[in-house]
């Protein structure tokens, strides 16, 4: 038998992909594995690629509604985007393809918190899931399964779907045994109790998923890596808000509102919040916890150094080089990382609780601190708000860190008024740019913009920022909470439009 499939039950339904796919039809809800470039099923979309195609060659239609635990890889989201093959998708994309269709308005996107994710489908907000297609490493005796680099929503896929379709992945390495804590007490309203989590290193659950061996339809073999795309390297921009905010924790731990170890850190994707990692890695700050989403590069080098002691995390986004490393010393690695279902790792209860300090990219704020993370100008979806908000509106301190301006100086990341909002001026803490770092903790609107405008927006906008709030303060005098101009608000990203510059 196979050894990596040594269930007797399971190892009998071994099939091709191309006989797999069979399984999957039109107009199914498809929940896939995967996050972040990592777990996701990488023989049965290029199959399902295929047989869409074949269909539409015969002038028949054929597409599924596609559910995750976040983005996946060009040969997953890609191939299927590729063949027009996604009606809708949940809850998070980052393929340049599938972005392309959504903002076409060919794809129907539901952009959700990723904490919301398993549990709007076990509330039955999603409608019912036909097939889930889970990545794993192995297939043990009992039928249990080793979970592969990303955790995600398999957990809830796997119970929920009618039917299920394993990979089995022989390039995971089998050592991944023992990497992951999966909680499997999911329990309803008004039925549900504590989670028992106090500490990020603390196991609550079991190193492997379960499915009932009568649902799977076929299990198929793969020998492929993930792809997770490189990160920028650090310049000059990032280097400066990763010095900003790395200043703000010592000067935290100095006034006593945090450990000297600090408090559990998360940290988002995006080349900026790898910057800040690197940040930390520079600074004396040592024996760090991260309760996070993801393991980047940046977090291995924090492993590496000793700056980090241990991360929960639901998948890695390591770049190839990251992988190579964490492939070559992964029992080293073993007791320091914790890999667990992501709505476990963002759930709000949790980051309350361990008062995690949250540390998220966006694309613009403005000056009241509405934090806008997901789309250009108001209209096109860039990613998604991932977990930002999860982790944003529940951590003891969040930030939100950008360049002060973005395509080359003709925006400004600091705005009067966001075009989109994520997270409301009520959820948000700290804005650091290059420029400097704006907190804006206990402050009214109009002290926070002043605060904004000063340290966070850069020079060559911070006199228009200060002059639109003293007219709108100054046009009604019975409405100085939160100054605005309505006819201007949005102007300057309307010049964008008009003009190519704001
Ligand atoms: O686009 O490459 O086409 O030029 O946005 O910008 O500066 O490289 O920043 O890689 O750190 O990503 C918010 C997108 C930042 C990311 C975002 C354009 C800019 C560029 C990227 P180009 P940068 P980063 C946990 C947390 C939401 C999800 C999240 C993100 C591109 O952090 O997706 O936080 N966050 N999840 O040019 C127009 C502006 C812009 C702008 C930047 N003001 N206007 N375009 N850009 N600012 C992880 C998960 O949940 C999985």
């Amino acid at each position: 038998m196979n050894a990596r499939i040594t269930c007797p039950t399971l190892a009998t339904k071994v099939v091709s992909a191309e006989e797999a796919v069979k399984h999957i039809y039109p107009g199914d809800s498809v929940g896939i594995s995967g996050f972040t470039g990592a777990g996701y099923p990488k023989a049965m979309p290029a199959a399902l690629a295929a047989r869409m195609q074949a269909a539409r060659d015969r002038g028949e239609e054929f597409r599924v509604a596609l559910w995750s635990g976040a983005s996946t890889a060009p040969d997953a989201d890609g191939v299927l985007a590729a063949v027009d093959g996604i009606s809708s998708r949940l809850p998070y994309n980052s393929d340049p393809v599938l972005r392309a269709e959504i903002n076409a308005g060919s794809v129907d996107y539901l952009d959700a918190h990723l904490s919301h994710s398993a549990q709007h489908m076990w509330f039955g907000f999603y409608g019912n899931l036909d097939i889930a297609v889970v990545e794993v490493t192995a297939v043990l005796p009992d039928g249990l399964l080793v979970p592969s680099s990303s955790v995600g929503n398999n957990k809830t896929w796997l119970d929920q779907a009618d039917k299920v379709i394993l990979e089995v992945n022989h390039w995971q390495p089998r050592e991944f045994e023992g990497f992951h804590d999966i909680y499997h007490r999911t329990a309803l309203p008004p039925n549900r109790l504590p989670i028992p989590l106090t500490e990020p290193d603390q196991r609550i659950g079991e190193p492997y998923l379960k499915v009932d061996p009568a649902k799977v339809v076929a299990v198929v073999e793969t020998n492929a890596p993930d792809r997770n795309s490189a990160f920028s390297p650090v310049d000059e921009v990032s280097r400066a808000i990763a010095e900003h905010l790395v200043d703000f924790l010592r000067h935290e731990v100095k006034a006593g509102r945090m450990p000297a170890e600090l408090l559990p850190i998360q940290s988002g994707v995006g080349n900026v919040a790898n910057a800040v990692l690197a940040g930390l890695d520079a600074s004396e700050f040592t024996g760090l916890t991260a309760f996070t989403e993801v393991i980047q590069d940046g977090m291995l080098d924090l492993l590496d150094s000793g700056t980090l002691r241990f991360a929960s995390a639901t998948s890695f986004g390591l770049s190839d080089a990251g992988v190579r490393r964490f492939m070559d010393n992964i029992n080293a690695y073993k007791g320091k990382i914790l890999l667990r279902s992501e709505e476990i790792s963002n759930h709000p209860e949790l980051v309350r609780r361990l008062g995690v300090i949250a540390m998220n990219g966006m694309i613009e704020a403005d000056i009241y601190g509405n934090v806008n993370s997901t789309h250009v100008m108001g209209s096109s979806v860039m990613n998604g708000i991932g977990g930002s908000g999860d982790f944003a509106r529940n951590a003891f301190l969040n930030f939100f860190v950008s360049p002060s301006t973005a395509k080359g100086g003709a925006i400004s990341s600091i705005v009067p008024m966001v075009s989109h909002v994520d997270h409301t001026e009520h959820d948000v803490h700290v804005v650091v740019t290059e420029q400097g770092l704006a907190d804006l903790r206990g402050l009214s609107p109009r002290r926070r913009a002043e605060r904004v405008i000063e340290h966070a927006a850069h020079p060559k906008f911070r006199d228009a920022l200060t002059e639109y709030v003293a007219r709108a303060e100054a046009a009604r005098p019975t409405a100085r909470h939160t100054p605005h101009l309505l006819d201007e608000s949005l102007s300057w990203h309307q010049r964008f439009l008009d003009s190519g510059q704001m």
